[in-house]
């Protein structure tokens, strides 16, 4: 390759530490700062080649999201604004893991697998959040790219959605937006604009937000789009960057501690919301008159948006299948409701966004979320078109045609890319203000089980195998009937185990008709993994 004397010579500026060995975890590199020079390097040389395959632009954001501040991270971003192909994360890892002599034959080795042109043309997009450490990081990742002779356009400290918007506004030649920030602010604030204008009963209270910004890039740019949104959405911004990133704060924090965030006013009842620490996730919840907290999550939002669009879909007499796809955590009780009242497809996959995208491309019109609240709505091209022309066909009737601009409104300001903590709160907020809604009786919808997540440390987490979408334990011999046997001496109960994608840890997750039962379920389950799995530590106790 013409440049890889280039690539050599910049490889030894950027050294992997000797024996180093990380894996591309759930959604990409993610750890200490200080170990991921060289990952950023080569993630600019994996950058560089996947476009010259491609023929397209690539990004590659240097976030570590809810991790941390000491923490970084990568992730990698495909041509319509899709996580990285799976195929493409193992070259990730060799080329990651490659010790200095061997990097060149890596590279070499993937230009003749992938049977890439070296002489084509690379455009690799770079966005950062407010790490201390993204500046410099993503410097190195504009090195990588550079040394292969690739372009690249650096585009600062973006929300990593915005970045998978850039890319997919590039390769789509501007059909699905502009390439700028200017440019998604435009689209999906004229698309809030016109979703909530004809809702003249809405009360200021219910245009009020309070949004925690987990002291991150969400923050950030919140602000810098408020004024598009022209006093229809008021928004009280707090921790909005003078705090520690997602320190205390942030969407992961509100929805593992079941608490408020640290750093935020707010009156009972009010309705909030937090991002987490690259905005691409987002969880809302409310303290009641007894101060107790209530927290509305993926599974919420799911089955906001899918009821909403259902009902539209109705008006609109459009006969298009909508399905919502969600994960095994998904409380037991959003999937009863979204299965037997709203008579929707559910579907279950792994975890991890590019699972979820994945399956959720195969209908129509989809709504994925974790419960985690990272999630979006996808709308075929067919559906999408048979929208279209319904909004635009003269000779229909008004509630029809209603239907179809309101959905036409609600494709614009959805960011199908990936999960949007901003785009999903402006889709959120506008139903809210069509249907009239409050928090509280969004959140009665149905009512979660109980249920409770522990982790438990094992010698090697790669021993426990699972299947039918991780509910159900493989290996290690005896942990599913294990499971089973406690899963039956409850009500109404559940649990699965799997091995962390991004923590040294097993994930344990039970649910059931009391809280006491939950914790009894959760706590019998993780002894049996770690009886079964090769437990470390001090066996887990009893939580009462
Ligand atoms: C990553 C995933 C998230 C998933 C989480 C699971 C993306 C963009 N992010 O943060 O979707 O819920 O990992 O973590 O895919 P775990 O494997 O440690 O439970
Ligand atoms: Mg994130």
């Amino acid at each position: 390759m013409a440049h890889l004397e280039e690539v050599s010579k910049l490889s030894e500026v950027h050294p992997k530490p000797p024996g180093l060995i990380l894996q591309y975890g759930t959604a990409g590199f993610r750890t200490n700062a200080g170990r991921l020079d060289h990952i950023m390097f080569r993630m600019g040389l994996l950058a560089t080649l996947r476009s010259k395959q491609t023929k397209a632009a690539i990004g590659v954001m240097v976030t570590a999201s809810h991790n941390p501040e000491e923490d970084n991270g990568v992730k990698l971003i495909d041509p319509m604004g899709e996580m990285l192909t799976t195929s493409w994360e193992d070259y990730s890892t060799r080329l990651a893991n490659a010790e200095q002599q061997q990097l060149l034959a890596v590279l070499e080795d993937i230009v003749e697998k992938e049977d890439i042109d070296k002489s084509q043309k690379a455009l690799v997009f770079v966005g950062k959040d407010t790490r201390s450490s993204s500046l410099s990081l993503s410097q190195v990742v504009l090195d990588g790219v550079s040394s292969l002779g690739g372009c690249s356009k650096d585009y600062g400290l973006v929300t990593t959605p915005q970045l998978h918007y850039m890319v997919c506004c590039h390769n789509t030649q501007g059909r699905y937006g502009e390439a700028t920030v200017e440019g998604y602010y435009i689209k999906l604030c004229r698309a809030f604009i016109e979703l909530t204008k004809n809702t003249p009963n809405r009360t200021d209270d219910q245009k009020h937000l309070t949004v925690d910004g987990a002291n991150g890039i969400g923050a950030l740019k919140l602000r810098e789009m408020e004024h598009h949104l022209k006093r229809e959405l008021q928004i009280s911004l707090f921790n909005e960057g003078h705090g520690k990133l997602n320190h205390q704060c942030g969407a992961d924090f509100v929805k593992v501690q079941q608490k408020l965030p640290t750093g935020i006013k707010v009156q009972r009842g009010e309705r909030c919301c937090s991002f987490d620490g690259d905005a691409d996730r987002i969880v809302y919840y409310y303290t009641d008159s007894d101060d107790r907290f209530h927290l509305l999550d993926g599974d919420k939002i799911a089955t906001l948006i899918s009821t909403f669009l259902k009902e539209l879909l109705m008006q609109a007499g459009l006969n298009l299948k909508i399905a919502v796809v969600q994960t095994a955590y998904a409380n037991g009780s959003a999937t009863l409701y979204l299965e037997d009242t709203m008579k929707v497809i559910v579907k279950c996959t792994k975890t991890g966004v590019k699972h979820l995208h994945h399956a959720a491309q195969e209908f129509d019109i989809s709504v994925y979320f974790e419960a985690n609240g990272h999630g979006t709505v996808l709308f075929s091209r067919a559906a999408e078109e048979k929208i279209k022309q319904l909004a635009e066909d003269v000779n229909t009737n008004d509630t029809r045609k209603r239907a179809a601009i309101l959905l036409q409104h609600t494709i614009n300001v959805t960011n199908q890319t990936v999960g949007d903590a901003v785009s999903d709160m402006l889709l959120i907020e506008a139903i809210l203000a069509l249907k009239g809604m409050t928090v509280q009786q969004w959140n009665t919808i149905y009512t979660d089980l109980p249920n409770r997540q522990l982790k438990v440390k094992v010698a090697d987490r790669r021993v426990i195998d699972t299947r039918d979408a991780e509910r159900r334990a493989v290996t290690p011999a005896g942990l599913q009937d294990a499971i089973d046997a406690s899963v039956a001496k409850y009500r109404q109960a559940r649990a699965f185990v799997r091995p962390s994608g991004t923590e040294d840890v097993v994930r344990v997750y039970a649910e059931a008709g009391t809280q006491e039962s939950a914790d009894s379920l959760v706590h019998e389950v993780s002894l049996a993994v770690f009886r079964l799995a090769g437990g470390v530590g001090d066996e887990p106790k009893p939580l009462h």
